[in-house]
């Protein structure tokens, strides 16, 4: 469908005045009383007491009741999807990186949905390194200087949907993000960067599913994929590359996602096992925040805003949260025992900051179930005093984003977890 410039700018408008005005909660009293559902408790009334329970029977309900309502089911590896190196370089970065740019054709042919994957890995590695693997919003050219980086051939955020994308305004945004991808820091502690531009996935408005990799599927049922879940399934198709590039080790890949990608990132994470770690940034509401809060962003506001993100059941939810079988706190467990990072910041009241760090608290038991140890924090922690077990939170000072402090955080934590 065509938007007209002017419809886009009134949305963006609207959406704004929605986030700063009532009658969205931001006092803390005010919450109202909810009772979360139990981790450890099965449908069936019978609690689960052993890492075997959790494993073949808690664990595989919980993921079918976040496809069932909040997030869809999507359909698995495409058989014919084929994997193309566009462009590859030793020494780029002022030789601090080698490079490599790769196409994910998804149905096997470059006229068909595909999506590039960057990746930067330490030019000095002696074998394969641990990699951190994410989306990013406005294409990979955004994330730095680097005048190699390929142009994204999908839609972009700022262009009117259906637009063919234009060359030289797109290269204006060249390093744009940069702020947000610390990829020397990252190179110089010995990791990988692999990054994706999620609108060659699936463009971020709502078309009724005909565009992305969604030109290749019949249109999602009520409990069918929303895009969220298809942007985490191309995290997974990028591991799937991953798995087949001797420069990274796909064993220890963390992903991480930032807002609406940091909800992507948690999907991710909880569906496809493979990611050794989990890193969510800021991702509020139908990420880490939990929904019964109903602090800031609710769920009826977010499926009234962006209607395309999760599936058409979530919308049962809308000033209804405690129907839901689930809430946000079984989605960082279902990530369990492998180590999740949740960082939320202080000015990100319509993320929910205290409701991200509950759903850390109360996923905790899944952890000491399955021996991962104990979250080290019974209390939200003060600005910048980040706690750290096999789960981390933080709470930054300042507004919604990703920053440096960010990044220190999560590199830390991955070499307590992942090793070097
Ligand atoms: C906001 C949305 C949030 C968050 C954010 C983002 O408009 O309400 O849930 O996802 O966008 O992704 O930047």
């Amino acid at each position: 469908m065509r938007f007209p410039r002017s419809f886009l700018l009134v949305s963006l408008v609207v959406l704004t005045w929605s986030a700063d005005s009532q009658p969205f909660n931001y006092d803390e009293s005010k919450v109202p009383k909810y009772k979360l559902p139990d981790p450890l408790l099965m449908e069936s009334g019978e609690s689960v007491k052993t890492v075997a329970q959790w494993r073949t029977q808690r664990r595989p309900e919980l993921l079918e009741l976040f496809k069932t309502h909040v997030y869809g089911r999507d359909p698995g590896r495409p058989k014919d999807m084929t994997f193309f190196t566009l462009e590859q370089r030793h020494g780029v970065l002022n030789g601090l990186a080698n490079r490599r740019q790769v196409e994910v054709r998804f149905a096997g042919r470059r006229d068909g949905p595909r999506m590039t994957i960057l990746i930067y890995t330490p030019a000095k590695a002696k074998g394969p390194v641990p990699t951190f693997l994410g989306l990013n919003f406005r294409g990979n050219h955004t994330i730095h200087d680097d005048a190699a980086i390929l142009l994204p051939h999908s839609w972009v955020r700022g262009r009117t949907p259906g637009e063919t994308v234009n060359n030289r305004a797109t290269e204006k945004g060249r390093g744009k993000a940069k702020n947000r991808w610390a990829v020397e820091m990252i190179l110089k502690r010995g990791y990988g960067l692999a990054i994706i531009y999620y609108g060659d996935i699936d463009p971020d408005f709502d078309d009724g599913f005909k565009n992305g990799v969604h030109a290749l599927y019949p249109k999602p049922k009520p409990d069918g994929w929303g895009s969220i879940a298809t942007w985490a399934w191309g995290l997974s198709r990028a591991l799937d590359y991953l798995e087949t590039n001797k420069t990274v080790d796909h064993r220890r890949v963390a992903v991480i996602g930032h807002s609406r990608l940091g909800k992507t990132a948690l999907w991710a994470g909880a569906n496809d096992e493979r990611f050794a770690l989990v890193i969510s940034n800021n991702s509020g509401c139908g990420g880490a925040a939990l929904s019964r809060r109903a602090f800031g962003e609710t769920v009826k506001r977010i499926n009234t805003s962006f209607p395309h993100w999760f599936c058409d059941n979530f919308t049962k939810y809308n000033d209804n949260e405690s129907a839901c079988p689930v809430d946000q706190h079984l989605l960082v467990a279902l990530s369990a025992p492998r180590p999740v990072y949740i960082a939320s910041a202080t000015q990100d009241r319509w993320a929910d900051p205290h409701g991200e760090f509950l759903a850390a608290k109360y996923a905790a038991p899944v952890y000491s179930l399955l021996g991962a140890g104990n979250f080290p924090a019974d209390k939200q922690p003060p600005p910048d005093q980040p706690v750290v077990g096999a789960m981390g939170y933080h709470l930054r000072t300042g507004k919604h984003d990703v920053t440096d402090y960010d990044w220190a955080r999560y590199l830390d934590f991955a070499d307590q977890h992942l090793g070097k």
